[in-house]
């Protein structure tokens, strides 16, 4: 069996793999341990990951980068605003409030989802790993942000449905960061948890978990984060200061360029990876815009100024966790910090000040949440314990919009461990309907919407005593479903004397995904019948455009292979070209007739100039002819060639 771990990052992708008793961590094509997140679409084929990411510059408004960002989002959403002004794309709204992506793709304009392109890099990712191992790979672990919502987890599981994965569970970023940190380590005191703190700083977002770790099991405290910040923040802290620069002193606006644009961000990021080893660096952009050369220069002190209230920022997060952890700053072990966003060393030196404590670098920070992840995978039974806790307290709400009464009025709590199950009890005599929530809106990224969606339960018909049992699962993913729904006839409930007052009840709580089937008595469910239940996603993707996606990833995924077969075939056409040319002037000399040699010579080089020409840009099936009308030519030639060098080679058996 084969272990992945994923981690989809804003910026970059890394793919681990438990094997040889260890993790490694997977090379792309290029040899390279970390896969740019982009997805580029060519003239003719798809520019997946590593290639995509080479052609962004060229092709900017076809080059499709940070869609972790749109994924599960509304087009409303002020992030998403604010992101797709700096994102070189085209959206639009869907007609269900998500985004909708254009670019031009063969001689077309074409629309996607940011579910279809997460798809399109899930299938590139599946497909190094394939090559890696040498197998097919379905079963994995994907590592997500613990702020993502009931939305965007629905929505990575479809992406890699589309690519033909099948996720065994989304796993909170940090939490696998933490597993891989404690499992190897051997040395927690007996006397009490150890409490480490983990600081993720991405590309796009900051996270942080407190972890509490005791002989043989890992449980979270607590997750926080900072959507609005992260590398790429720091990025623009520069891109504004040299645009504004290069006003002054070359005239040049890039912001009305959307070209130049992308080059000067791309610059800046280099800069500031420069400045996190040298104390200044210079950036340095030919022919930027109307046609000028661009300098400029900055001191690392200069940066950290720019950025100071960026810095500053990194603090809440942290203080928000360990406060929600419930624990004091003297309780803590360690600060861990990992994402390559962390490597800025003004980062550093804040949160040593907060903490009062020089952070730790123990893990390789770039590669730790895959290989957490393949960790996962491969210890889905395990014997180290693993207790997550799930950041949003979650709530239902009846039809008539008021609360469904709840003993603490939440159905899971914040910080609930999970996955976890619920049974409630109500009292319904047809068709019902729960809408799931999220209770508190502080706690959620800005501008989402609290509402999930909504379970239609029904049809059915009971009377006014009606108890029906619905079953709410907190799975292992973090997404809350209605597994089932049932109802017991009259009368043979009447001997549960306790329900009879409340409307609601809590009756089970199943932590670890216990199994809530099993009724405690055997005559009520030989009565006991099933309900339909229905679910409906606000903003999901629906059965129905899943399969969609899933058959349009497969004409551009064939699409692509058809262009690179044709391209071989050209190759191998031109190399024929070039190869019996020599051939002709060598071994083949003595074998030809000068007709025959003329006639040769003179169709390669039409081949040659039609490669230049007209056959450019061909199909498959004229390359292959063309080939095969050439090898008729040179076919008598070569026999007459090989039946000689065979003579020979007897001769020379024969004499020795
Ligand atoms: P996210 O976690 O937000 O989804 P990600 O996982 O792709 O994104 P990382 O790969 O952890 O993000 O970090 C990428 C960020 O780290 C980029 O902004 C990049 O510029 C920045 N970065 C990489 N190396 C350095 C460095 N030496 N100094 C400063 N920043 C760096
Ligand atoms: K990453
Ligand atoms: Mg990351």
């Amino acid at each position: 069996s084969n272990e992945i771990g994923f981690d989809i990052g804003n910026e970059n992708c890394v793919i681990a793999a438990a094997r040889n008793r260890g993790i490694d961590v997977l090379l792309n094509d290029e040899s390279s341990r970390e896969t740019p997140a982009v997805v580029g679409f060519g003239e003719k084929q798809r520019f997946l990951g590593s290639a995509g990411a080479a052609s962004a510059t060229m092709n900017p408004k076809s080059t499709i980068s940070q869609v972790k960002r749109l994924i599960g989002y509304t087009y409303r959403n002020p992030d998403v605003q604010k992101d797709i002004k700096l994102l070189p794309f085209e959206t639009s709204e869907a007609p269900n409030g998500g985004v909708l992506i254009h670019l031009q793709y063969l001689n077309d304009w074409k629309t996607f989802t940011p579910v279809q392109i997460l798809g399109m890099l899930f299938a590139h990712l599946k497909q190094m790993a394939e090559k890696n191992l040498e197998i097919p790979v379905t079963d994995c672990v994907i590592g997500i942000p613990s702020y993502f919502t009931d939305l965007q987890r629905r929505a990575y599981l479809d992406a890699a449905h589309i690519a033909g994965l099948k996720p065994l569970r989304l796993v909170h970023d940090c939490t696998a960061i933490a597993l891989g940190y404690g499992i190897y380590k051997n040395d927690f005191t007996d006397t009490g948890p150890t409490n480490v703190v983990f600081v993720d700083i991405g590309h796009c977002d900051t996270q942080v978990t407190v972890a509490a770790f005791e002989q043989g099991q890992l449980k979270i405290l607590s997750h926080s984060f900072d959507n609005h910040l992260g590398g790429r923040d720091f990025d623009e802290v520069l891109f504004k200061y040299f645009a504004e620069k290069f006003k002054e002193q070359y005239n040049i606006d890039v912001y009305t360029n959307t070209r130049a644009c992308v080059r000067l961000r791309t610059a800046c990021e280099k800069l500031k990876k420069v400045l996190s080893a040298n104390a200044e660096a210079p950036l340095n952009i030919e022919c930027l815009m109307d046609e000028k050369d661009v300098k400029g220069f900055i001191k690392r002190e200069e940066f950290e100024n720019l950025c100071l209230d960026l810095l500053e920022k990194v603090i809440a997060p942290c203080v928000k966790a360990v406060k929600d952890a419930g624990i004091g700053v003297d309780q803590i072990y360690a600060i861990e910090l990992v994402g390559s966003g962390s490597r800025i060393p003004a980062i550093m030196r804040k949160l040593a000040f907060l903490f009062g404590k020089e952070p730790r670098r123990t893990l390789n920070a770039s590669e730790c949440v895959a290989r957490g992840c393949a960790l996962h995978c491969a210890m889905l039974s395990p014997s180290f314990r693993v207790q997550d806790s799930f950041p949003f307290a979650i709530g239902l709400q009846s039809d008539e919009g008021e609360d469904v009464k709840l003993p603490n009025g939440t159905l899971f709590p914040k910080g609930h461990p999970f996955p976890s199950v619920k049974m409630i009890s109500l009292r319904r005599s047809n068709t019902f309907h729960l809408g799931v929530i999220y209770i508190n809106e502080d706690d959620l990224p800005l501008g989402v919407s609290p509402k999930i969606g909504h379970f239609t339960i029904g049809p059915f018909s009971g009377s006014e005593k009606t108890k029906v049992k619905v079953r709410v699962n907190l799975n292992i993913h973090g997404i809350v479903m209605i597994d089932s729904a049932s109802f017991i006839h009259e009368g043979h409930s009447s001997n549960n004397a306790h329900s009879h007052s409340e409307r609601t009840v809590v009756d089970n709580d199943m932590s670890n995904g216990g199994h809530a089937e099993s009724s405690p008595s055997t005559t009520h469910s030989a009565r006991r019948q099933k309900i339909p239940v229905t679910e409906n996603i606000y903003c999901g993707t629906t059965i129905d455009e899943l399969r969609h996606a899933q058959e349009t990833e497969g004409v551009l995924a064939e699409q692509d292979i058809n262009v690179e077969r044709t391209k071989e075939k050209k190759n191998t056409l031109e190399s024929f070209v070039y190869d019996t040319r020599n051939k002709l002037l060598s071994s083949y000399r003595s074998f030809a007739t000068d007709e025959e040699r003329d006639g040769i010579s003179r169709n390669l080089q039409e081949t040659e100039d039609w490669l230049y020409e007209d056959g450019d840009d061909e199909s498959e099936q004229a390359y292959t002819g063309r080939l095969q009308d050439l090898k008729k030519l040179v076919d008598p030639v070569e026999s007459r060639y090989k039946e000689e060098d065979a003579r020979a080679q007897a001769t020379k058996t024969l004499s020795t």
